[in-house]
């Protein structure tokens, strides 16, 4: 699915600023702005809380040359499932809150004149959608009757709305649907394999560099670009190259463009490579996540994390917990940052060794062909970004379970056979010895809390467990390891000397232990501190306004730690 973009054929009409809004039980509208979760919007604490429907609606205007065109209505994203209407017809529908979802709406539209869009969107969540949870009724003697709470067993707040941009574009009749690239190097020369879906059949694809030089160009629905001593794109040092295709077709002319980078990753042995090299990864899990706005989308926050990600000398992130907005690759891709992509795989796991989650009524094979239609989805959208360097398949899954093995093969397997061209890992919390499904993923990534939720508050026992639980993971799997969650909570301004949890002191002790060990061992290609920001969490004892183990707080001020890291990531090569 192609990235909404203007060109001489392509029309581009953002749908984004302030719409109407309503629950479904109540009948007047308020003013609610798009994109942005509706959640911190109002003063209302029921809105704030709000489970179920809700409904946006919105007017526009289709100019009458449009009747020539095919037009499109492409919702970036909208948590969780959403239905939409133009005109009173329903034209989509779509599960799952974090990818996008379009219609054509050519036929629906009055042409030269007003039409009304409307989106129900439903954040109600069940065990066969990503991440899942569960509306439970309470019945009991301290609770009223009907009392119903929504449970979800991952660590953010259910944020809920349109998150991403909702626009309407045109196209020729018939056009350039989709295109994949692909990219191998040999010797001095590049080569960049193209494949174009479309039902034309005439096809001219031009690459040029940086100053608009042509490099290579080529004819047909598929080829080779072979491009002499390519620049390459790696974390960095970011090089793109502008690909043009055009669709030449007599009465359809079409042309779509977008910046690609060269680039191969591969893992061998127990390194990472990145065009041949090792790659070590700096930087964090993030969330999309910031005041007011919750997820929606927010360049003003996007290009601030850029900014500080290159400040702390990061080269990496992880989507943690689900797929990022595009917007938020592209960037990647401009600034040189490798993506580890995730699926909204999170949640599937009760925390409780006596209740099964692969299970029917759970995560059964409904939450299973769903999983596999949000792979299919993932890596049609983002296949042709460098940045994107790994998919990782779920966080923090019951993977000890039986049922697990079979459900992630096929995830595994079906996510290989879409994309051959990436490593791909699963985040565990599992001992080496229990998981049943680390042994099918490339890389192996892991989180670990010493100190925090185990021996809490003790610094000392870091060494010692994290060393053994380390090289145990990589005697059983021999694959290289990345360290993608530890950390811990620290409330900006609280200090102690000696360190105590939840201060600054403590966060900086113990990451710069966990480090330590990591500095001695050759397998692990890399160390994710959780989290880059303070960020939402529902309301728990655990929780203080949100979960505290940002590096920065949810305003994008440093911690003591930031200094720490950015001192350490400066000296720390990105290839060994
Ligand atoms: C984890 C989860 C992450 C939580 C974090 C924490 O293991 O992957 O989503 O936020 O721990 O802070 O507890």
């Amino acid at each position: 699915m192609l990235y909404p973009k203007e060109s001489e054929t392509r029309e581009v009409k953002d749908l984004s600023g302030v719409w109407e809004f309503r629950t479904e039980s109540d009948k007047n509208y308020i003013l609610m702005p798009v994109p942005a979760s509706f959640n911190d919007i109002t003063q209302d604490i029921n809105l704030r809380d709000y489970v179920g429907r809700v409904y946006y609606k919105k007017s526009f205007f289709i100019p009458v040359y449009w009747k020539e065109r095919n037009i499109f209505l492409r919702v970036g994203a909208a948590a969780h499932f959403s239905e939409v209407y133009v005109n009173g017809n329903l034209v989509t529908k779509h599960k799952g809150g974090f990818l996008p979802f379009e219609a054509e709406i050519s036929k629906f539209v009055n042409y030269g004149q007003e039409n009304i869009i409307e989106i129900m969107v439903d954040n109600t969540l069940t065990w066969d959608v990503l991440p899942p949870g569960e509306l439970k009724v309470i019945e009991d003697e301290m609770h009223p009757k009907g009392y119903k709470v929504l449970n979800y067993y991952f660590d953010f707040f259910n944020y809920s709305g349109i998150h991403r941009p909702v626009v309407i574009y045109t196209t020729p009749k018939v056009y350039i649907k989709d295109f994949s690239v692909i990219t191998e190097l040999s010797n001095n020369s590049a080569l960049v394999k193209y494949s174009i879906e479309s039902e034309g059949n005439n096809f001219q694809v031009i690459l040029r560099d940086k100053d608009k030089n042509i490099v290579a160009e080529n004819f047909g629905k598929s080829g080779v670009l072979e491009v002499k001593n390519p620049k390459l794109w790696e974390p960095g040092n970011p090089y793109l190259y502008n690909l043009e295709i055009k669709l030449l077709e007599k009465d359809n002319f079409d042309i779509y463009r977008m910046d690609i980078g060269i680039r191969t990753v591969r893992v061998e042995g127990k390194q990472f490579l990145i065009n041949e090299k090792p790659f070590y990864f700096k930087g964090f899990g993030k969330h999309e996540d910031s005041d007011i706005r919750g997820k929606g989308l927010d360049q003003v926050i996007n290009i601030k994390d850029f900014n500080l990600l290159k400040w702390i000398g990061a080269n990496s992130f992880r989507t943690s917990h689900y797929p990022y907005s595009e917007e938020i690759l592209f960037l990647a891709d401009q600034y040189g940052i490798a993506v580890i992509e995730e699926a909204p795989a999170v949640g599937l796991n009760l925390w409780n060794r006596n209740e099964k989650v692969f299970t029917e009524g759970r995560v059964d094979g409904k939450t299973l062909e769903h999983h596999l239609e949000i792979m299919r989805e993932l890596i049609a959208r983002d296949k042709n970004h460098p940045s994107v360097i790994m998919w990782s398949v779920a966080n923090e899954a019951a993977t000890y379970e039986d049922g697990a093995e079979e459900y992630f093969r096929r995830v595994i397997e079906e996510t290989r056979r879409l994309d051959p061209t990436r490593p791909i890992t699963i985040v565990e919390n599992t001992k080496a010895s229990e998981t049943k499904v680390s042994k099918y993923v490339d890389v192996i990534c892991v989180n670990r809390y010493y100190s925090w939720y185990t021996d809490s508050g003790d610094l000392s026992v870091i060494e010692y467990q994290l060393e053994r639980d380390l090289r145990e993971w990589y005697e059983l799997y021999r694959k290289p390891i990345i360290l993608s969650e530890f950390g811990a909570d620290a409330i900006s301004g609280f200090h102690s000397d000696p360190p105590l949890m939840f201060t600054e002191e403590y966060q900086q002790e113990m990451i710069k232990r966990f480090v330590g060990v990591l500095d001695r061992l050759d397998f692990v290609v890399g160390e994710h501190i959780w989290n880059f920001a303070d960020f939402m969490t529902k309301q728990s004892i655990t929780r203080v306004v949100g979960n505290k183990k940002g590096v920065f707080t949810r305003n994008r001020q440093p911690k003591m730690v930031a200094h720490f890291l950015k001192e350490r990531w400066s000296k720390l090569p990105d290839f060994w």
